[in-house]
């Protein structure tokens, strides 16, 4: 499917790119928009109050798995099932659900049904998986608002490993649906899907030697890897096992859990491509009113379902024994040698030389007739890649480890995405912690004697209100609502690697916790740090005249270094915070203020919200180390709305420093004198009318006490947004 050649549709060249690249309305012009009668995301239909995880809780479990089982052998005419059994269906299809996972900003995933929606339901690789959802919908429908989509997905690829005796982990419910495609992801820039013939995103030849960006797939339209080869080359081994490698450890996952993933995965069920692929309509987001929502329809007259499906194009099983749990996919693999061959609609991939007929697989239509079974150029990256070899090897010889690696990878990646396991729902949530899952012990709430014993100690310490502000928001603003990882529970910016990050002031934040850590008495440590906020905060409040109360909410517990995986949190270290007016040493994908946005949409705010914080943390000396810029006020650690109301200021003219357009400088109008230096992250705020529009509100006379009033409360929404723990 997918060409070697083929112009590259990314600038390369280091330049800037666009936040969001191409979206839904760049893909499908005509779609219909939705979006304007929800201009601040979309309602939830049960309800604003409706509780998830109170519906999920009141679930006859057992009765909905039970009839998840009898879905799977219970084949439709409309999409009748390979080989009597829809599992192997399934089970892509919560692959596919969950692979879109990637570490660097924790966006993709399974845990909001991502998949009903475009541009997901419409990728090449998400070929047909509309039929398997609407397989669902009957079970969808008859228990309704207690289980979600997105659970569903999930929970269905569980039960059809279980009904084929494959080895499982466990399930945490607990993924509350939303209504609307996330408009916030960057799926890449590229204006064609990988079967239309694009470059690759690793592609040495052309400059191109790692993946843009947070992007985890390959191609555009893709999971992962084109299973063809590299652009569809499949001779290219290297390239093949370095795609690999690299797509899944964007997804968190190392070459045992790759192997063990792939080869468990491909021990059930086939690859479709017994037909003709141009007679193939339009995806789902782009088909006809009358397909409702079915996409890639055949045009062929016996309707291309059942043996004359059309997906990947590719055609045949891995193993022998498709529809059960086995040893097979090892087995096949080494102990046969391989030629390339082209499937009936045309796709490379690999056939057994000399296969004995034992080991051939059922026609999928005609359990009496033998195929050739087949791998893909991907599968055999597990047979040539020397890493990927010595595991399969090890797993072909210790069956019971490979069931074990199976069971453990396949429940990270489809809950990998679902933050600390106090969120996980249901009665097979694991008992076992995984390091995976950011653990935090449980902490215990302070009374109100030792915090206001630790308050005054804090007062008194001689730590200053810029120190106390940083370090409480060094801790909780590492949150990010796409996988609710990171935020202030577990203190764990005073561990590596958060506490040696440079937009953490190593040395600064050293001196703040030693000094925190010695006079918290039995209070947590991230506890501590939080209420250095708010005694950071009311003191700015109380110079600046006014009378507001910071709340506080202790309870949170302590991490060890030992429950925090270095690897996994490096990847969340900023390159850039415009709350602290930060950037670091590399050169920057995108704009400074579009990786604002992208923060604040991590931190789940709004744009109010965002402007409010941003205006306050300038004036209480937030910014990275002795960095002046966005300081407009002469009385600095109050909070006032000084920020809006210089800023909005027409006495001054702003014009940039440097050539790199960074850094800016105001001079008085009339007498031409230096009044403040700032940056893009500063100047945003008064040339974006819509964060204008906000700001102005803040500057207006009479506002001040609202603006202090506004700031509080998103900033406690900060300090407390990963408090899972608090009902
Ligand atoms: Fe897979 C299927 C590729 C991984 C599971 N896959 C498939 C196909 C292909 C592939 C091409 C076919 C489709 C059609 O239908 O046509 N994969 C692939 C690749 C990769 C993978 C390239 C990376 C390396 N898988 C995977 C994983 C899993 C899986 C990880 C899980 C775990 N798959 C699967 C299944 C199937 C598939 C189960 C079957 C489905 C049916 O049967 O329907």
């Amino acid at each position: 499917t997918g060409s070697i050649d083929g112009g590259c549709p990314v600038p390369h060249d280091g330049g800037v790119r666009a936040l969001l690249g191409r979206t839904n309305k760049d893909w499908w012009p005509e779609m219909l928009a939705t979006e304007i009668l929800n201009p601040n995301g979309s309602t939830n239909p049960y309800g604003d109050d409706f509780d998830y995880a109170e519906a999920f809780n009141a679930i006859d479990y057992k009765a909905l798995k039970q009839d998840l089982t009898d879905l799977m052998t219970d084949s439709q005419p409309w999409w009748p099932a390979d080989y009597g059994h829809y599992g192997p269906f399934f089970i892509r299809m919560a692959w596919h659900a969950a692979g879109t996972y990637r570490t660097a900003d924790g966006r993709g995933g399974a845990n909001s049904g991502q998949q009903r929606f475009a541009p997901l339901d419409s990728w090449p690789d998400n070929g047909n998986l509309d039929k398997a959802r609407r397989l669902l919908w009957p079970i969808k429908q008859k228990y309704g608002r207690n289980i979600s989509w997105a659970d569903l997905f999930i929970l269905a690829g569980n039960v059809a490993i279980e009904s084929m005796g494959g080895p499982t982990f466990g399930f945490g419910g607990g993924r509350a649906d939303v209504y609307e495609p996330e408009r916030d992801i960057y799926w890449g820039s590229e204006d064609k899907w990988v079967n239309e013939g694009v470059q690759t995103r690793i592609a040495p030849d052309h400059g191109m030697h790692e993946l843009e960006g947070p992007l985890a797939a390959i191609q555009m339209g893709l999971i992962y890897v084109n299973p063809e080869g590299p652009g569809g080359n499949p001779h290219d081994d290297e390239g093949m096992a370095r795609d690999m490698k690299e797509t899944f450890a964007r997804m968190a996952m190392d070459a045992e859990e790759t192997v063990a993933l792939t080869a468990g995965g491909h021990t059930f069920g086939k690859a479709h491509g017994n037909g003709d692929p141009s007679t193939l309509g339009a995806a789902p987001a782009g088909g006809d009113l009358v397909a409702q929502g079915f996409g890639w329809v055949s045009g062929e007259e016996h309707g291309g379902i059942g043996e004359h499906t059309v997906t990947s194009g590719i055609e045949g099983a891995w193993t022998n024994t498709p529809k059960e749990w086995s040893e097979n996919y090892f087995r096949l693999l080494l102990d046969y040698d391989y030629e390339l061959v082209k499937s009936p609609a045309g796709a490379f991939q690999w056939q057994p030389i000399d296969q004995k007929e034992e080991d051939m697989a059922p026609a999928a239509w005609d359990p009496t007739k033998k195929v050739p079974t087949m791998m893909t150029t991907a599968d055999m990256a597990l047979k040539r890649d020397p890493e990927f070899r010595k595991i399969s090897e090890k797993f072909r010889n210790d069956h019971e480890a490979f069931k074990d690696a199976f069971a453990r990878a396949w429940f990270k990646l489809t809950h990998r995405d679902m933050g600390p396991k106090i969120r996980y729902l249901g009665p097979e949530v694991p008992e076992e912690d995984l390091i995976w899952q950011d653990p935090v012990p449980a902490g215990t709430m302070p009374s109100d004697a030792l915090v206001a014993e630790v308050k005054a100690k804090i007062a008194d310490s001689g730590l200053t209100v810029s120190q106390l502000i940083k370090t409480a928001w060094a801790s909780a603003s590492t949150y990010r609502k796409s996988d609710h990882r990171g935020g202030a529970n577990g203190a764990r910016v005073a561990l590596e690697p958060q506490k040696n990050w440079e937009v953490n002031e190593p040395a600064m934040l050293a001196k703040v916790i030693d000094t925190l850590d010695g006079l918290r008495g039995d209070m947590s440590l991230a506890d501590a740090i939080v209420l250095g906020g708010v005694v950071g905060l009311e003191k700015a409040i109380r110079d600046a005249g006014f009378s507001v109360d910071v709340p506080f909410t202790g309870g949170r517990g302590d991490a060890t270094q030992d429950q925090t995986d270095v690897d996994s949190f490096a990847v969340m270290e900023p390159e850039a915070d415009a709350f602290r007016n930060y950037v670091g040493k590399k050169k920057l994908a995108v704009k400074v203020e579009e990786m604002m946005l992208d923060r604040a949409s991590l931190l789940g705010l709004s744009v109010p919200e965002m402007v409010v914080l941003v205006g306050g943390l300038r004036v209480l000396g937030a910014n990275h180390g002795e960095r002046g810029h966005g300081h407009f006020t002469r009385r600095s650690g109050q909070l006032t709305n000084d920020f809006f109301v210089n800023l909005y200021d027409m006495t001054n003219v702003w014009k940039a420093t440097d050539d790199s357009d960074q850094e800016y400088v105001a001079t008085d109008r009339k007498d031409g004198s230096t009044k403040w230096h700032a940056t893009r992250a500063d100047l945003i705020f008064g040339s974006n009318s819509e964060l204008r529009a906000v700001g102005e509100v803040y500057a207006e006379n009479g506002n001040e006490e609202k603006f202090v009033k506004d700031f509080v409360k998103a900033w406690t929404k900060v300090m407390d947004a990963d408090r899972f723990d608090l009902t």
